[in-house]
Formats: C-alpha cells, sequence, structure tokens
C-alpha cells in the first residue's frame, strides 16, 4: 500500500500534557510514527512524501479565523517574552455557554482557550508544520486515490479527529480525516463516507459535516457518558437539516472486547453500504487495542488483520488516516496489520 508520511510530522514533539491533575509526558510522541514507519517498511510498503497543498481544502473544512490563528499561534507566544520557547502554552479559560466567541480576546491565552475545547493539545513550534504535513498527505491521498490507488495510508501525526471547524482539542489541531473527504469531493466524488474506529468519539468530524448529506459520518467508539470527549458521540446524535440522517454514532460501554466492537462495525458497514459512498476515508485510532494507557477496549493485534478484511469487503477505495493509539510499540504491528488484512482480503 502507498504510505504518505511527512519528516515534519516529527516537529510536533511537545513535552508534556495534563493527565489527572498532574503534569505528565505526553502520550502522543514522535515514537508513535517511528514505529508504524519502521513495521510498515518491514512489510515491504513504499514510503511516499505528501505532494500535494492542503491549503484551498483546509479553508473549506476549517474557519480563517482559527486557521490564521493555528499558524501564527507559536509566533504569538514567543512576542509575549523570549523565555516562552522553553515553555508550552495552555488554555484556562473557555467561552462556554452564554460566553461570546465571535469577539477575539488580545490576550494570548485567552485566544487559545477560544480556539480549543480542552487543555489536551499541547503545542509547540513545530506544530503548525507538522499538522499541516498531515493534511497535506491527506490531500494527496485523496488525489492518488482519484488517479486509481485502491488504497492509501496516511501515516501521519499528530492526529486529527477531535479538531473542529475552529478548534483544537484532545491532541488534534487540523481535521485530515475531513480535509481527505473534502478532497475527494473536489476531485469529483459524489458521496464520501467517514468511519471513525478510534475509542475516542470523532467529535470534530461529526460537527464538520452534520448539516450535509454529501459526507456520512460513521463512529464506532467509547459511550461518551464517561469517555473523552463527553459532550458529543451519543446515539441520538443523526445530523440535521440536509445532513438529516447521515451520522450514525455506535457508542459502547467502556470494557467492551472483540466481539461485541466487531459486531458494532458490522452495523457501521451495512450503513456505509446502504449509503453507497464512491469511496471510504477511515479514521483509523487504534487505542482500541487492549494494550492502550489511556483507553478500556480490548482488541488484539490480531483483531487488526479482521478489520481490514472487514473494511476491504466494501469495495470501495479507501484512505486511511493515523488517529489515536498510544501503546507505542505495538502501534506498527497493529497498523500494518489493518493494512495486510485490507490487501489480503
Ligand atoms: N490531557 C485521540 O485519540 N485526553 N485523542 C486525555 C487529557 C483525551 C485522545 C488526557 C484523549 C484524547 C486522537
Ligand atoms: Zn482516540
Amino acid at each position: 500500500m502507498i504510505v504518505l508520511h511527512s519528516p515534519l510530522h516529527q516537529r510536533h514533539a511537545p513535552a508534556h500534557e495534563f493527565f489527572r491533575g498532574e503534569r505528565v509526558p505526553c502520550f502522543e510522541t514522535p515514537q508513535r510514527a517511528e514505529f508504524v514507519l519502521e513495521a510498515l517498511a518491514a512489510r515491504g510498503h513504499e514510503l511516499r512524501a505528501p505532494q500535494a497543498d492542503s491549503t484551498p481544502v483546509l479553508a473549506q473544512v476549517h474557519t480563517a479565523r482559527y486557521l490564521r490563528f493555528l499558524e501564527s499561534a507559536w509566533a504569538q507566544w514567543l512576542a509575549l517574552d523570549a523565555d516562552n520557547a522553553g515553555r508550552q502554552p495552555f488554555p484556562s479559560v473557555w467561552p462556554v455557554r452564554s460566553l461570546r466567541s465571535d469577539v477575539e480576546p488580545l490576550n494570548f491565552i485567552a485566544r487559545l482557550g477560544l480556539y480549543s475545547m480542552d487543555n489536551g493539545c499541547p503545542l509547540v513550534g513545530g506544530t503548525w508544520a507538522a499538522a499541516k504535513a498531515g493534511a497535506d498527505a491527506a490531500a494527496s491521498a485523496a488525489g492518488l486515490i482519484a488517479d486509481g490507488a485502491g488504497a492509501v495510508f496516511c501515516a501521519t501525526r499528530p492526529p486529527g479527529h477531535h479538531a473542529g471547524a475552529d478548534f483544537m482539542g484532545g491532541y488534534c489541531f487540523l481535521n485530515n480525516a475531513a480535509v481527505a473527504a473534502q478532497s475527494l469531493l473536489a476531485q469529483g466524488c459524489g458521496k464520501i463516507a467517514v468511519l471513525d474506529v478510534d475509542y475516542h468519539h470523532g467529535n470534530g468530524t461529526q460537527d464538520i459535516f452534520y448539516r450535509r448529506a454529501d459526507v456520512l459520518v460513521v463512529s464506532v467508539h467509547g459511550d461518551p457518558r464517561t469517555e473523552y470527549p463527553f459532550y458529543l458521540g451519543h446515539a441520538d446524535e443523526t445530523g440535521e437539516g440536509a445532513g438529516a440522517g447521515c451520522n450514525l454514532n455506535l457508542p459502547l460501554p467502556a470494557g467492551t472486547a472483540a466481539d461485541a466492537w466487531f459486531a458494532a462495525l458490522d452495523v457501521a458497514c451495512e450503513r456505509i453500504a446502504g449509503y453507497g459512498p464512491e469511496a471510504l476515508v477511515v479514521s483509523l485510532g487504534l487505542d482500541t487495542y487492549a494494550g492502550d494507557p489511556i483507553s478500556t477496549f480490548k482488541l488484539q493485534s490480531e483483531d487488526y488483520l479482521r478489520l481490514g478484511a472487514r473494511l476491504k469487503r466494501l469495495g470501495r477505495p479507501v484512505v486511511f488516516v493515523l488517529e489515536g493509539g498510544y501503546a507505542a510499540a505495538e502501534l506498527g504491528t497493529n497498523a500494518a496489520n489493518v493494512i495486510e488484512g485490507f490487501e489480503q482480503a
């Protein structure tokens, strides 16, 4: 399978995040990509650099003011104090209900809160370049599908599915899956399905397409009543307006093991087949793995072969976009197993 990756991804290397009230080393690390590249190369996959510039598609997926903020955020942080080069900014205040989001505060941390859903998005000097390279990979993958590729794997980081039209969150800055879907539409596809199998609900992707009929969004994830992102991903969210009926959430209880997970995947795939998309974007989170340090599903490495095989049965070209997965040492094997299951089905 063609694998897209840029060395720029590794420039996003924040030191720490907040977890259970403590500052801890980041779970979303450059090592994740190293393990993935190593495993994919060992199984003979062809690594390529992204060629497309996602700038025009990014403007369709994210708001202009969010993109402007994100691209210059580190420079804004440094402008406050030269010593900020060694510090990570975190938001501490957010415009929740009844507070205004339309006026951009002059205070940097207040702006960061305006454009964040949580304090879970450590930002550093290389973040924009790394995230933009991920969006470029997603746009490039769409181009390769238009040129006849059966599947493309975006071995990118940071992940993207929690990023909404105008906010970052959950380690995500730019929504790569949304960029892939929007790029496929721009290449002439009439209808696209996004299937999100990350442990966490892809709130950003859902929101970006919630009022549209040209992208079906289907997600299998930990029940948001107990799992991040908590405030979206419930079963009664089915789309609105023109997008009514074009969103399907399949929340599963914490601790779900393979049998129940694959039963939900079948429901997801049947819905996608009924929708009849010309291509599929898979938000491939591998934090469903039993060894994941921040998640509770119980999938084993062999189960990812079965996932790949089930996706192949949909009979559509696929753009795989790497999302979460924090058992770094096993991430490569699990990613390679999805590809192997897909290619050998
Ligand atoms: N700083 C993805 O899998 N954060 N994101 C937990 C808080 C929520 C996971 C710790 C996990 C986000 C793409
Ligand atoms: Zn996740």
